[in-house]
Parts: C-alpha cells; sequence; structure tokens
C-alpha cells in the first residue's frame, strides 16, 4: 500500500545529527526535529517511511515487549489487542487547552492558557522526557496526496503505538514527507508520553505496557499552527492528526482561509433511479454518527456508500458548491454498542489489520465488547487483564474502548474517498440525542435558520459519562471541544460561508432519532431505518415532497415520509413531530442564556434567529 522509501532510513544516535533522509530540503522542519530533540533528549531518531517492513520491526518489537497482543491469526489476522493504563483511557477535555495570544480569541467554551507561559511550562515537562527512548518523527498528509483542500503535518512521537495508529488514520511516511518541499506549509506537533526511560542522573528503568502521566497538557497554538501534548498515549490526545490538527487548528487555518473543519460524517446515497447526493452529518459523541456514516438502507433501492465517519474539510469549489473531503485515512471507531445487529459494516471492516484499545480478549483469541453479539461469552480477559464471567458485574471492555482500521478496509468505502477535490454537498445534517422537543427531521427556512440549529445542537447527558443523566449539554455544530477559537466567531464563519455559497449552498437539516413517548420508549427505530429520513431529505432537496411549516422548520407533510411496513403509529407520528409551546419556550430561555457568554461577539443574526423563533411560536 506505501511506497518503498527513496533513501534507506535508519534508526541513528542523537550524536549523529537528526537523521534526516537526504531529500529533506525543508530547513524549517530539520530546524524544529533538531530543537525537539535537543529538548526531549531521545536516544535515537527515526524518520518513519511508512513501508511494511517499519510497521513489521514496529509490531515486532512491540510484541515482545508485551504491548501488543497478537490476536488469533485465524480470526482475526494481523490484528493487535492493547491495553492502556487505566488511568490514561479518554481524551481529557479539561487538559486541553488553546493558547491563543488573546483570551476572549479562544472563547468562553474553551480552556485558555497564555502561548508564552503555557510553552515555558511545555519546555519544562518536555525537557529529557525521550529520554532512553526512540523519537519517531511522523510525517503525514491529511486528505489525498498533493490534493488541493489536503494538508501536512508532521508529529514528534515517543509512542511507537501512537505511530502504528497514525499509519492507519493519515497518509503516513515517505511520500507525504516528500511532499514537505522547501517553502511547503506544514503544522508541527510534538507528543511525548512523558515517561523517559533514563532520568536526569542516567539511571535506567524498565519500560511499562503503558507509558503514560498523571500530567497531561494537550495544548494548541492556533496563531503558530502549532500543537504539543504530553502526558497521554490514548486517542485523540495522542493521534495528533485527528482533532488536534483536523479540528482545533483546522477549524482555525478554516477561518483565516475560507474554509471549514467540522466534526462531520460524509456519505453519498444513490435513489433507485441512480441519482446521487452527498450528505454531511454532524452528531455529538454517542449518538450513532458511526452507524449513519456506514448505513445498510432498509429502502429497497438505495444505496449507502461511506466517505467518511468523524471529519470533514469543507471549501468552496470553482461552480460555486460546497465540496467535501475525508481528511482522514481510518476509522478510530468506539467498540461498545457495535455489532452485526447494530452496525454490520463496521464489523466487516475489522475482519483483520486492526487494533485494539482496552477491549476484552475471548479464550479462542479474539476480541469482544459489550453489544458485539448476542451470546456474551462465558469467559473472557476484560480491558484491564482480569480474568471475566458474565458474572463479574463490570464492563468486560472500557466504555471508551476503540477499533483503528484502515478505511479501505470498509465494504461500503465509496470510490469518492480518494477524490482529491472531495464531493459536493447536498446537504448538511445536525443531530443529537434529545427525548423531546427535536423533531425527527426539520428542514432549516434558510442558511441562517440552519446556522442556528447547528448552534443550539444540545445532547441528553447519557449514564456512560460524568454528570446529571437526562440533563441537556450544548454541543454547538458537535464542536464544543474542537473548535479551535471563540465558538461565536466561528458561527460567524459559518454565516459569512453562506453569503459566499448564496444558491449553491446545501440545504440544512436537523434530524433526531432518539426522541421518546411519555413511557419512555423510542419513537423511531433508528439503525438502516434512519434511511427513510435520508430519502426524504434528497426527495425534499428535489422538490418532490411536500412539507408542513412548524415554528421550529419544515417538517414531512402527512404521507410524504415512507414509513410503509414500519411498527409505527399515526400517534407515533404525531409526537415524532410535536411541538410543545411551554417547553420549546424554556428552550428559548436555556439558548438565550447561552448565547449570553458569548457577549458582542455573538453574530446579530443569531440573536434575530432566537426573536424570530419565539415569534413563531406564539
Ligand atoms: C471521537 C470523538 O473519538 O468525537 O471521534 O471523541
Ligand atoms: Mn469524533
Amino acid at each position: 500500500m506505501t511506497a518503498t522509501p527513496a533513501t534507506p532510513v535508519r534508526d541513528v544516535p542523537i550524536a549523529a545529527g537528526v537523521n534526516a533522509p537526504a531529500f529533506v530540503t525543508n530547513q524549517s522542519l530539520l530546524t524544529w526535529v533538531g530543537e525537539i530533540a535537543a529538548l526531549t533528549k531521545p536516544e535515537r531518531i527515526h524518520w518513519c517511511d511508512g513501508s511494511q517492513q517499519e510497521w513489521y520491526e514496529l509490531t515486532r518489537d512491540l510484541i515482545a515487549q508485551g504491548v501488543l497482543i497478537p490476536l488469533n491469526p485465524d480470526v482475526r489476522p494481523d490484528s493487535f489487542l492493547v491495553r492502556s493504563d487505566p488511568d490514561d483511557v479518554a481524551r481529557v477535555e479539561d487538559r486541553t487547552f488553546i493558547c491563543s495570544l488573546k483570551k476572549e480569541d479562544a472563547g468562553p467554551t474553551n480552556n485558555w492558557r497564555d502561548p508564552a507561559g503555557m510553552l515555558d511550562e511545555l519546555r519544562g515537562l518536555f525537557d529529557g522526557s525521550m529520554r532512553g527512548r526512540t523519537m519517531y518523527v511522523v510525517p503525514f498528509s491529511m486528505g489525498p496526496l498533493g490534493g488541493p483542500i489536503s494538508q501536512l503535518g508532521v508529529q514528534v512521537t515517543d509512542s511507537p503505538y501512537a505511530v502504528l495508529n497514525m499509519r492507519i488514520m493519515t497518509r503516513m511516511g515517505t511520500d507525504a514527507l516528500k511532499l514537505i518541499g522547501e517553502k511547503t506549509p506544514w503544522v508541527p506537533a510534538v507528543h511525548s508520553v512523558g515517561y523517559p526511560l533514563v532520568d536526569s542522573a542516567g539511571k535506567r528503568t524498565d519500560d511499562i505496557a503503558w507509558p503514560s502521566n498523571l500530567t497531561k497538557y494537550i495544548c494548541h497554538f492556533p496563531e503558530s499552527r502549532e500543537i504539543w501534548s504530553y502526558g497521554s498515549g490514548y486517542g485523540g490526545n495522542a493521534l495528533l492528526s485527528k482533532k488536534c490538527f483536523s479540528l482545533r487548528i483546522g477549524s482555525y487555518m478554516g477561518r483565516q482561509e475560507g474554509w471549514l473543519a467540522e466534526h462531520m460524517l460524509i456519505l453519498k446515497l444513490t435513489s433507485p433511479e441512480g441519482k446521487t447526493y452527498h450528505v454531511a452529518a454532524a452528531f455529538p459523541s454517542a449518538c450513532g454518527k458511526t452507524n449513519l456514516a456506514m448505513i445498510t438502507p432498509t429502502l429497497p433501492g438505495w444505496t449507502a456508500e461511506t466517505i467518511g465517519d468523524d471529519i470533514a474539510w469543507l471549501r468552496p469549489g470553482a461552480d460555486g458548491r460546497l465540496y467535501a473531503i475525508n481528511p482522514e485515512a481510518g476509522f478510530f471507531g468506539v467498540a461498545p454498542g457495535t455489532g452485526e445487529k447494530t452496525n454490520p459494516v463496521a464489523m466487516h471492516t475489522i475482519w483483520g489489520n486492526t487494533i485494539f484499545t482496552n477491549v476484552a480478549l475471548t479464550d479462542e483469541g479474539d476480541v469482544w465488547w459489550e453489544g458485539m453479539t448476542e451470546q456474551v461469552p462465558a469467559h473472557l480477559v476484560d480491558w484491564r487483564g482480569d480474568d471475566w464471567t458474565p458474572e463479574s458485574g463490570r464492563l468486560a471492555a472500557h466504555a471508551n474502548s476503540r477499533f483503528t482500521v484502515p478505511i479501505q478496509q470498509c465494504p461500503t468505502l465509496s470510490d469518492e474517498w480518494f477524490e482529491s477535490d472531495g464531493v459536493p454537498l447536498d446537504a448538511i445534517i445536525f443531530g443529537g440525542r434529545r427525548a423531546t422537543n427535536i423533531p425527527l427531521v426539520a428542514e432549516a427556512l434558510d442558511w441562517e435558520h440552519g446556522v442556528f440549529i447547528g448552534a443550539t445542537v444540545s445532547s441528553e447527558q447519557t449514564a456512560a459519562a460524568e454528570g446529571t443523566v437526562g440533563e441537556l449539554r450544548r454541543d454547538p455544530f458537535a464542536m464544543l471541544p474542537f473548535c479551535g477559537y471563540n465558538m461565536a466567531d466561528y458561527w460567524q464563519h459559518w454565516l459569512d460561508m453562506g453569503v459566499k455559497l448564496g444558491a449553491n449552498a446545501p440545504k440544512i437539516y436537523q434530524v433526531n432519532w432518539f426522541r421518546k413517548d411519555d413511557a419512555g420508549h423510542f419513537l423511531w427505530p433508528g439503525f438502516g431505518e434512519n434511511s427513510r429520513v435520508l430519502e426524504w431529505i434528497c426527495r425534499r432537496i428535489d422538490g418532490e415532497v411536500e412539507v408542513n411549516e412548524l415554528p421550529v422548520g419544515r417538517v414531512p407533510a402527512a404521507g410524504s415520509l415512507n414509513i410503509d411496513g414500519l411498527d409505527v403509529t399515526t400517534d407515533d407520528m404525531a409526537q415524532l413531530f410535536a411541538v410543545d409551546t411551554d417547553m420549546w419556550n424554556a428552550e428559548c430561555d436555556l439558548t438565550e442564556r447561552f448565547f449570553d457568554q458569548f457577549g458582542k461577539r455573538l453574530p446579530e443574526e443569531l440573536t434575530t434567529q432566537l426573536a424570530a423563533l419565539r415569534q413563531r411560536l406564539m
């Protein structure tokens, strides 16, 4: 899959220089690698070429160290289980900082640190943090190599586990490095797990399976487009291409350069008549985004193809339409809840070549997690490495356990994932988990109303996370933890984009698969049946279906949403689209309070939208 390097790349001791391949001419890259090495003091520097040989050597060493547990090759070839430290299992939002020059540019929804002070503190932490280890230099491209929407980055890391994941999640290696010419812009990302093997006195300690540090910092410097991450080896804290680059730094770059970096899946739909549609959809975590990205439509004749499951970069094209690429090359999916019934496509994707983190191990040497099969295995080794039986009374897999797998293994992958110009969007969808208020589907009245819908996305807290169950959490555009600048300015950027796109702008929709009746039962079957809502959206784009105008948006006119064969009654349909004026007025009050924190930076259009909604509710 990856080309053999033109220049052989070998690990050499640090004293011999930065050990860059001869073709690297970008002085800022060479200087930066030298500076980070001088600070972190690794024993060796290895420039990753992304080759099969490199993968073989890294996995061989990690197996020998007991870090990677090879799965049974007969059931899950070339796949591994990794168990993290129980204190390092998820993104750490309270340790994530936007270090913009001015605090108000980070805005009220981000943690902020003064960049100079933060860099000082980071330099102290990174000083000697790679002693005794190899520093890997990981060049990568987000998006197709050389594509007009793509961006280049280089992560240095002392985690070979992060290297293996980056090789799956990005186009990583020599081909990406070769694109960084003398003057090419690239994003630097520094990562250390913060567990040196040699102390400043030269005393060596043994390594452990999951090195990390209780002190964690995930820092972003938007103005200088830099990322520094310390103390964690897990997911978005360590794979700096993902949330750190593609969303936090990406969103900032997008604002400066006239594009959008979004927490959205991208899906291609084909109707029975052979017409194609492209949609991008933003959902907060735990709202079924991966399932929608890999949906198997239940409606005869419709097909769905996957282009992305998590991140979309959107840019106006020469024809004035909005084009989307998925900058990633793999899925870093949540394992629990993924099974043959809920997401057969994901289950087929992970047939092999997959890194599993914090799932359970079966006696056959395969993986298991809650929701994978109906039949619960009689015995497992749980994510912490302890014996487990169904009577154990605890989760076998961690709730945030993951699979990392190449997107090219996805059986529903669209050829258009390879398209460097992206796909033209017909619709943008915002979703959330809401037992009340939000209709099954509603069309925004116009772009500004759509931005208002995106800005007010909220989701009910589930029992899996901290907080009060059922409590509403605002997650505007599903970007709350991922926007690299002031959220109010981000909304303004979306409003400006609407002006730029004009009549070419995609239509905006809101969906909610999770509405419940008074007895607490879901009113809508969800999963593959969500294709019915997607069909309605496509038909609507073509002007083929009628709407009912409600205060909250345009919903399907009676009979225009296909529910043939579903066990959904007329009364259920009425409840799925009911607008309770009192509850909506209360929601408007919450929105006003939410907006208030942005002060003068809140775009006037959103205040106007809120007032208009109140008016429509009267
Ligand atoms: C993710 C997330 O991992 O949103 O995609 O947390
Ligand atoms: Mn995500």
